[in-house]
Order: C-alpha cells, then structure tokens, then sequence
C-alpha cells in the first residue's frame, strides 16, 4: 500500500489533520489503536478558543458547532468562596470563547471522515514506524493478526502522549522537558444544568475546584484531588459535598446534583518534546506536548499545531517547496512555550500545594489579589484564555 500520508492517532489532532488534508487533494491513511466507540466516548476537554473554531469551520466540521455551542464571554474566579468575573470580551476587544466538547469535536471529524471514504482503520495494532530518516519512511500495523505495510512520503505522529511516535525520535536527538504536579483531577459529568451560565475557576483552601459544562442540561465539574485518589472511593455525594464547599455559600445553594454519568482521575503535567520534527516525522499535538488543563489549552494547541503542519504538508506536496516542514517544529514551539507558561502559572495560582512554604502561599494569595485590583493583569489572563493571536510561519498576514 502507498499514501503520501500516514497519521498515527485519530484523536483530534489526527483527525482534523486528515481533513484539512483530504481538502487539499492530498492522501491520508488514519490509523488509531482504538475501537471507534471507545474514541468516540472518551470525555477530555470543553472549552474552544476562537482560531480552533475558526480552523474547524475551514475544515468543513463547523455546522454543529456553530449551532450547539455555547458563546462565552467571560468566566469567574472564585476566592474563597467569593466570585469575580473576568470579562474576557470586554478585555480582548471582542474575543470570546466556545464551550462544545472534545467528544463532539471528534464525532463531527469521524463522520466527515467517513463520508469522504478516505482511509481511518480502527484497532490498528502495533504500528511501527521505519526509515523516518528516508524521504520513503514506511509504517506496519497488524489487524486481525495480519501485518500490513503502508509506503508514505510523510509520518504525523498524532497518538497523543502514550503513543509510540515519539519513541521514534533517537534519544540523541530528541529533548523533553518536564513538571508534574503532586495532585490530579477527579471530573465528574452529569446530566444537571449549570451551577452558572459561565464557568468557575476556584480556588479554596482545600484545593482547586472547577465548573464547567457540557450544554445547558450537561454539566462537568472538576475537583483537585490526591494523584493515588480511587473514584471507588467517591460516590455522587461525597463529591458534590466538595464542589458546595470549594464554590462557597452562594453556589452551593443553587448547585443542581445528580448520577455522575462519568467520574474520572487525571494526573496534570507540563512536558514538551523537541525538536517536533525529525527526518519525516512530525509530531502534533499532545504527542509533542501535555499542558495541564487549568487554562484548557491541551486541544487548542492541538489545533494549532495542525494548522501550521497541514501548510507545510500542502505547501511539500502541491508547491515541492521544503521550506514549511523546515520550519515546522520551530514555528509550533514558539506558541507551545508561551501556551506552557500560561498554564503553568494558571495552575500555580489555583491549586493548594501542600509542601508549599507559607511565605509562598502569602505571595499566590497576593498575586490573586493584585488580578482582581488591575486591569493589565486581567487583560495578560484574558488575552491568553481566549488564545494568543496566530502567527503565519509563512510570513502571510
Ligand atoms: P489524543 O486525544 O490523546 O489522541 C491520540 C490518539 O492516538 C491514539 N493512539 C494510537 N493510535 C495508533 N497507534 C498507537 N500506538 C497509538 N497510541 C495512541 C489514541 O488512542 C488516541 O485516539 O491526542 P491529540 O489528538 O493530540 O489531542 C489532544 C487533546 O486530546 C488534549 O490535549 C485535551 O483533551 C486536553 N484537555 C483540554 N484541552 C483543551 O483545549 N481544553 C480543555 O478544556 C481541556 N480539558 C483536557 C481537559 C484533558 C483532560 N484529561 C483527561 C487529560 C480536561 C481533562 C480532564
Ligand atoms: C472542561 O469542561 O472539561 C474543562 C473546561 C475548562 C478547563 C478544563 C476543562 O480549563
């Protein structure tokens, strides 16, 4: 079998990925390790900066977005218990943010991906890249127990952060750079409205806390938890009891309760992996990079990366031009840098850090205080929520 392309992934940085390409007139095989419904049923993020939407609509992948999604202007920051609004619209000069889920990002690229009948092989087992070096790589899977062999000009690697693409950059090339944060989150989805019409981000001497939704009947709440906490260990109440506490008096009396549909635990961490490129291999998304999700960067940077790798693809396959896939790496990573210290220092801010001298804890207390006092220090936390403006590598405006 011969692509031009073979994309390693169908999260949503695979897929979107093999879309833009598919409109390009350029070929794409997708192979993902997962089953369909387990792709398709996995809940991560919420939130959609304007130029993800944007680039979503290019694709072709807008209309139920367009129409679903909910428009969001602003968010609050809950300080013990006391809530102040941060008016990303008024402070951005009009930017604003989308809330329509991961889940039904991805749904939308599968069906289009399916409709165009371009290749997406689910339960592609072992896949195995060869030659990245060569400017012929080539990729085996094995379904069924066969062993297939794909010919290709170019390797996305698009599995995420467990993925194997990464592990095919040599150790001598390749560098990582890492935190991890000494707790998680537990997330719990449940078919109630909204605490608030916006999203809350908390921060209460127990730990963080996060409001978040889903639509107007779906909600989606996040608490800071042990990274060994075990959901057995959390039935409904005992996290609803949490969530009333950390949002303080006035949400408690409003927050609607119900069966969790999903409960989860997730690590946060910030990682990058450099260079993004090696050979004809090029990473995207969270197999380059993990943000953790305070700031709801990881699947916006995803997107970003795409966007700059879908130019560089086309501009190889239909102009013979090296100068994009060139630029790749370094292109991505001067956002991914930028995206790193937002979230990290929006983590910092939010959560209770256990270990943390209580001189420090004076001075995050004080860093919040100085937020709410100063209009510059709101617009530096807007300006990066709703996504820092897109810089064309090309040099085009
Ligand atoms: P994904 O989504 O992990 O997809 C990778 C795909 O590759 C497959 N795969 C393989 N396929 C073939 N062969 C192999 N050897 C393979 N190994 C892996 C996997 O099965 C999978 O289908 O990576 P991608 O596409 O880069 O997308 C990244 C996003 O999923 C991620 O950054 C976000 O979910 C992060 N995130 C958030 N991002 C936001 O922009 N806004 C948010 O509000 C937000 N909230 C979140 C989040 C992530 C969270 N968790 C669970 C980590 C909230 C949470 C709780
Ligand atoms: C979510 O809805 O899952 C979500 C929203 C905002 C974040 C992280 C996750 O910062």
């Amino acid at each position: 079998m011969r692509t031009q392309v073979v994309i390693i992934g169908s999260g949503p940085a695979g897929l979107l990925l093999g879309q833009l390409l598919h409109r390009a007139g350029i070929d794409t095989i997708i192979l993902e390790r997962r089953s369909r419904a387990y792709v398709e049923g996995r809940i991560r993020a919420g939130v959609l900066e304007q130029g993800t939407v944007d680039l979503l609509v290019e694709a072709g992948v807008g209309a139920r977005l367009k129409a679903e999604g909910l428009v969001h202007t602003g968010f609050d920051i809950c300080i013990d218990g006391t809530r102040h609004r941060i008016d990303l619209e008024g402070l951005t000069g009009g930017k604003t943010v989308t809330v329509y889920g991961q889940t039904e990002v991805t749904k939308d690229l599968i069906n289009a991906r399916v409709a165009s009948g371009a290749p997406l092989i689910f339960e592609a087992e072992n896949a195995t890249l060869h030659d990245v070096e060569s400017d012929r790589p080539r990729v085996t899977y094995e379904t069924d127990g066969e062993t297939h062999t794909v010919e290709c000009t170019a390797i996305a690697g698009c599995d995420g952060f467990h993925g194997i693409s990464r592990q095919s950059i040599p150790d001598s090339v390749l560098r990582t750079y890492e935190r991890a944060y000494p707790f998680g989150w537990l997330g719990i989805l449940a078919d109630v409205p909204p605490v608030s019409h916006e999203l809350i981000y908390a921060t209460h001497p127990d730990g963080f806390a996060l409001a978040s939704m889903r639509s107007e009947t779906r909600s989606r709440y996040y608490i800071q938890c042990p990274l060994d906490t075990d959901v057995a260990d959390w039935p409904d109440e005992r996290l609803w009891d949490v969530l009333k506490t950390r949002f303080g008096a006035d949400a408690a009396a409003t927050l609607r309760t119900g069966p969790s549909i999903e409960k989860s635990v997730a690590p946060l961490r910030s990682f990058v992996a450099e260079p993004m490129r090696h050979g004809r291999l090029f990473l995207a998304g969270d197999a380059a990079h993990i943000v953790p999700p305070t700031g709801a960067k990881g699947l916006n940077l995803a997107a970003a990366d795409v966007r700059i790798l879908s130019w560089a693809l086309i501009d190889l396959f239909k102009a013979g031009s090296t100068a994009g896939i060139d630029g790749y790496s370094a292109a991505c990573l001067a956002r991914v840098w930028k995206v790193q210290r937002f979230s990290w220092w929006f983590s910092t801010q939010l959560h209770r850090f256990d270990t943390e001298p209580e001189f420090e804890r004076r001075v995050h207390r004080a860093e919040l205080d100085y937020l709410l006092e100063s209009d510059s220090a709101q617009k530096t936390l807007a300006e990066n929520y709703v996504g820092l403006p897109f810089v064309d590598p090309r040099g085009v405006a």
